[in-house]
């Protein structure tokens, strides 16, 4: 199995692998260990990566980026509205009301999903590990932003599966980070001693991110998470852009915004002049040639004045900082170190108001850019059996906090609990007893909704099927197992009815398990919504994770006064892909794989004629000067003009034909020439030999 951990960000993604020598970022194609999180269509092939990056101004409708945080999102979404003006691409609304992406690929119209673009990025990432592993590579771990939610946390594991990739876990980005951090580390507090509290930041493109996690030998433990999901370093390219577009209008008379190319040129003239700012505090000068109307623009900008333009923004630092602490309930002394991560972080102000925030300075000890990706290599090293890493415990919190209701289909009965508190250990499961003579509905939906950074609370509905009562006419006791699993995704897990078996049973308590002494039927009891929490908490058998789940089943089958039988779950989470959609996607993502590398191989056997053209021309007036050659000669010249007119764009097969055609001509001047030039050498070698 592969050991491959991806950092798929806003702009930039990191692929680590786990290799004999350790973890390392590995680089693509171009000798880059960043892959732009872009994608480019065009009428024959799709792009990806670098090469995508370099059309985002040249085919600016079909180059798609800045996608990411529109998994899970209707289009309607406020959130989408706001970026739409901003893309130079255009969004499609889904049947399903979700977020897609229009563009010309293969001379059609087509409309991709968000998961079908992520996935083209992840195939791109899938192929570059594997050339660098070479061999296949299908379990991986993914980084997510610590905010997402389910949805689009399920929406990211789907398209996982249309790339054919297996995702062991999707890991929040700070964690991954913090992870990064601690595993090497050989000083930190034995079990029994006081843990070491770390801060980490991660200030990406799209978003700010802050967690602190305590570590102690062998393990980690996130105590509280905080984030400004619309800060990041973009904000300040626009910043830059915003100035620069009123700059440009009034010395140059340009509207900028009217033209796409134009202010794409000025964007990433902004994000270079932005990023050279972070090491330079004089005047710095933007200079575009041939901008518009073919007018050379040129403007400057220094730290100072960038500063005072971005003072909004950079009052935005602090928040998360706060937030984090006052959850964690940590005094600033506490803190044994703050360590930031993400590109953004470069910016000398941003640093600055971190280092003011908890009044020392901050680290930079790991690699800001490829730290997330190396946590999530070293995540999928510890879940994969193939590899030995030191033993290292990782536990996460839940951002969110949940809360279940639920409803019998027949009576009004309903009630609700929060399940899961905000800064609750995840993954973790927990068993919930309910006594019900009939199938009923759980709902789960995040408690909090105005603390959430997405629109709709729900995170889906579970019908528990194929309750019935006792024989006696009782209600049956019905466990629920709820979870909130390695990717940070809520479900109900599974559920059983508990069969009272005849004779054995009467008037002994059921199950040893705790909660015999108050028979409750949930269903019928109404009482005020806290009493009924702290009820259910009596009946909430707290299991961390998969071993002492199976202690319980084991025991209750010891235990042989109880039947248990499974209960089917019927799930409907909000705005998850059906399978069948899925498959088709996998199928469709295969294909577009095959079309690419059919597309290389067509230009690669294009190149070859070109490069046996200028190649053996070359030899002609050089060193096979002395052989007759007129039809080549001809043939070459034919060919050359040929391939700037009819040949330009040819099958494959006709580019293979000519090669031939004209190897016919050509090989036979080379071999006499081989001939030629082998012949001293031979004499020399018969020579040494008497
Ligand atoms: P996200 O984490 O939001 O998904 P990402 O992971 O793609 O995004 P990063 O690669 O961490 O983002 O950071 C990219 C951002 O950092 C860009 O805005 C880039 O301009 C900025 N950046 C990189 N280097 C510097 C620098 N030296 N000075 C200022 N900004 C920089
Ligand atoms: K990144
Ligand atoms: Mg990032």
């Amino acid at each position: 199995m592969s050991v491959v951990g991806i950092d798929v960000g806003f702009q930039n993604c990191y692929i680590a692998v786990a290799r004999s020598g350790g973890i390392e970022t590995i680089a693509n194609e171009y000798s880059d260990r960043c892959t732009p999180a872009c994608i480019s269509l065009a009428s024959k092939n799709r792009t990806i990566g670098n090469a995508a990056k370099s059309q985002i101004i040249t085919n600016f409708k079909n180059t798609v980026h800045g996608f990411k945080k529109f998994h899970g999102r209707a289009v309607d979404d406020q959130f989408v509205q706001g970026e739409k003006s901003k893309l130079p691409y255009n969004l499609h609304k889904l049947d399903n009301g979700s977020t897609g992406i229009k563009v010309r690929y293969l001379n059609e119209d087509k409309v991709f999903t968000i998961e079908q673009m992520t996935a083209m990025l992840l195939t791109k990432l899938k192929e570059t590990s594997e050339h660098a592993l070479k061999k296949p590579v299908v379990d991986c771990v993914i980084s997510v932003p610590s905010f997402f939610t389910d949805v689009e946390r399920r929406s990211l594991m789907d398209a996982t599966q249309i790339a054919g990739l297996n995702c062991l876990r999707l890991i929040n980005d700070t964690t991954a980070v913090a992870l990064a951090y601690g595993i090497y580390k050989q000083d930190l507090p034995n079990p029994e001693e006081k843990p070491r509290n770390v801060v980490f930041v991660d200030i990406g493109h799209s978003s700010y991110q802050v967690s602190i996690a305590s570590f102690n030998k062998g393990k980690l433990k996130v105590l509280a998470t905080a984030f400004d999901p619309y800060l990041g370093g973009r904000n300040f390219d626009e910043l830059l852009v915003e100035y620069f577009c009123g700059d440009f209008k009034n010395r140059f008379k340009l509207n900028v915004k009217d033209n796409p190319r134009a202010l794409l040129r000025l964007y990433q003239e902004c994000e270079k002049l932005k990023k050279l700012m972070s090491a330079n505090s004089s005047d710095l000068p933007l200079n575009i040639e041939c901008f518009m109307n073919d007018i050379d623009v040129h403007g400057k900008m220094n730290r100072v004045q960038f500063e005072e333009m971005c003072a909004q923004l950079l009052m935005r630092v602090e928040a998360p900082l706060k937030s984090v602490m006052e959850q964690s309930k940590l005094s600033r002394d506490e803190i044994y170190a703050i360590e930031v991560v993400g590109g953004a972080t470069r910016i000398p102000a941003i640093k600055e108001r971190i280092s003011k925030f908890f009044g020392k300075d901050i680290s930079t000890t790991l690699n800001a850019d490829e730290a997330v990706a190396r946590g999530c290599a070293l995540q999928c090293a510890i879940l994969s059996p193939a590899f030995k890493v030191r033993e290292f415990s990782i536990t996460d919190a839940v951002p969110f906090p949940i809360t279940l209701r639920w409803k019998s289909q027949t009576d009004e009965s309903v009630g609700e609990c929060e399940v899961y508190s905000k800064n609750h250990a995840a993954p973790f499961s927990k068993v919930i007893t309910f006594h019900k003579k009939e199938p009923f509905d759980l709902e789960a939906f995040y408690s909090s909704p105005n603390e959430l950074p997405y629109p709709d609370s729900r995170i889906g509905r579970f019908t528990i099927q194929n309750v019935v009562p006792q024989p006696d006419g009782d209600s049956s006791k019905v466990k629920v197992k709820v979870r909130v699993n390695m990717h940070g995704i809520f479900s109900v897990s599974s559920a059983s009815l508990i069969e009272k078996q005849k004779g054995e049973n009467e008037g002994r308590p059921e199950e040893q398990v705790g909660d015999t002494d108050c028979y409750l039927e949930l269903s019928k009891v109404m009482v005020k919504q806290t009493d009924l929490c702290l009820y259910l908490y009596k009946f909430l058998i707290l299991l961390k994770d998969g071993d002492k789940q199976d202690q319980v089943a084991s025991s209750s089958k010891a235990n042989t006064k109880v039947k248990s039988v499974d209960l089917p779950i019927w799930a409907n989470t909000t705005r998850q892909l059906d399978q069948d959609v899925l498959n088709n996607f996998v199928d469709y993502e295969k294909k577009m794989i095959i079309q690419d590398k059919l597309e290389k191989e067509r230009n690669d056997a294009k190149n070859a004629v070109e490069e046996y053209v200028y190649e053996v021309r070359d030899k002609l007036c050089g060193i096979y000067e002395r052989y007759e050659s007129n039809r080549l000669t001809i043939m070459l010249e034919d060919t050359e003009i040929w391939l700037y007119e009819e040949g330009e764009d040819q099958e494959k097969e006709i580019y293979q034909d000519k090669l031939s055609e004209l190897k016919k001509f050509g090989e036979p001047i080379e071999e006499r020439y081989r001939e030629h030039e082998g012949r001293p050498r031979a004499f020399d070698e018969l020579g040494k030999k008497i």
